[in-house]
């Protein structure tokens, strides 16, 4: 092998900088974005479950605005926090292989688990950042991969703070700039301090926080500069897919629209025009995108249990909502029982005082309190009470 091509060993990483002392301070709020994100990315899964063995609960109104937001405010805070990290330990990448010995042993297990960290980490935080940008370059389906492999992310976690405890609890009770356990050639300061280090870190996290934290805090929306969803959008809510992306725009407009009631008494099949000669209400409820974006909507429809008392439905049953869309993935979604029946559950027919645009799902669309946006189906043309 050439000199070129050898790569460098762990001797030849000189800074300072790169030091235990650092690596352990960003790894708590690292622990903690990866904690937050953790606990909210379980809650958000449960949310979607069609009919989950423990229901999801229907309130509060704002709660899955505030978990999906937390969710991905924490996990693009950890993009530039694990950036330096990796930096901060990337010598160890070089150290040398273990000896074969029983102490070499555990040293490859516990760089093998290391691996495992760090791959699955960046693959959270790059398809989590890819998905909140709404691009979706992969075949596999997010939800289910990025969810398994939040399993793996937060086992290797673990497994990584049981095993450095001892390091991270000395180094993190004795100042940032104590050596002792610098790796012995790396000594070298560089132009900036540990503590500047640091300083910039927590500003780039911070600076990652505000640049997404609009597309869900009304007030933060100016500074959002690399939110990927502004926050408006028609009647004054984003769209996500539009009536001519869900290849809807002629079945909505059709004159003989009617929406169909399914349950123990038969169905009922009611015109746009007699939906809005039953008692209407009208409810301030948010649309909360997994993806991370959420806007409040003040919405006026008819109450889903008002309609499943048309055809008799006892209380506590799922019921199916299906929308004129057949091609896409969220044409059809499982209302649990539990939002059915709640008295702020609607079918939607006017958004803010207007009848709903095409695009937020004229002429009728689902929205329930504490339901991701992505169940709040659009253009529902049939509710059917399941058994
Ligand atoms: N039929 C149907 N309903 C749908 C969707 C869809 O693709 N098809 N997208 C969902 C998603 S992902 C979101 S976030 C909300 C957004 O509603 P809005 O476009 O009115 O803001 O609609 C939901 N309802
Ligand atoms: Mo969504």
């Amino acid at each position: 092998m050439t000199t070129l091509l050898r790569p460098p060993t762990e001797d030849a990483f000189t800074s300072r900088l790169r030091s235990a002392a650092v690596a352990a301070r960003i790894g708590v709020w690292l622990g903690v974005c990866f904690g937050v994100a953790f606990v909210t990315g379980v809650i958000s899964h449960w949310s979607q479950i069609p009919s989950p063995p423990v229901p999801f609960p229907s309130g509060p109104a704002w709660g899955y605005r505030v978990t999906q937001g937390l969710h991905v405010i924490s996990g693009t805070i950890a993009i530039p926090l694990l950036l330096v990290k990796l930096w901060s330990v990337y010598p160890k990448l070089f150290a040398a292989l273990p000896k074969p010995s029983r102490q070499g042993l555990v040293d490859a297990l516990e760089r093998g688990s290391i691996g495992v960290l760090v791959a699955s980490a960046i693959f959270q935080l790059a398809s989590g950042l890819a998905n909140a940008a709404q691009w979706y370059p992969w075949d596999f389906s997010f939800r289910r991969t990025h969810y398994a492999m939040a399993w793996v992310a937060i086992g290797a976690l673990l497994v990584h703070i049981a095993v450095k405890l001892p390091i991270i609890r000395d180094v993190l009770g004795a100042p940032v700039d104590d050596v002792s356990h610098d790796r012995h050639n790396a000594t070298k300061y560089g132009p900036l301090s540990r503590r500047a280090l640091l300083r910039t870190t927590w500003t780039a996290g911070a600076m990652a926080a505000l640049a997404t934290a609009g597309a869900t805090i009304p007030a933060l929306r100016k500074v959002s500069v690399f939110g990927v969803r502004d926050g408006t959008g028609p009647q004054g809510v984003p769209v996500n897919r539009s009536a001519h992306a869900a290849g809807i725009t002629h079945t909505a407009l059709r004159d003989d629209y009617a929406m169909t009631v399914v349950g123990p008494a038969g169905q009922v099949a009611l015109t746009r025009t007699e939906l809005l000669h039953l008692r209407q209400r009208t409810r301030d409820l948010p649309i909360a995108c997994v993806e991370g974006w959420s806007a409040n909507g003040t919405w006026t429809g008819v109450r889903v249990r008002d309609l499943l008392d048309l055809v008799d439905a006892p209380l506590g049953h799922d019921v199916r909502v299906i929308s004129l869309e057949t091609r896409g993935h969220y044409g059809r979604s499982i209302l649990p029982a539990n939002f059915a029946d709640h008295d702020d559950t609607l079918l939607a027919l006017e958004l803010n005082g207007e009848p709903l645009t095409l695009d937020h799902g004229y002429p009728a669309r689902l929205i329930a309190p504490n339901r991701p946006g992505v169940l709040q189906t659009k253009w529902v043309e049939r509710l059917e009470v399941l058994a």
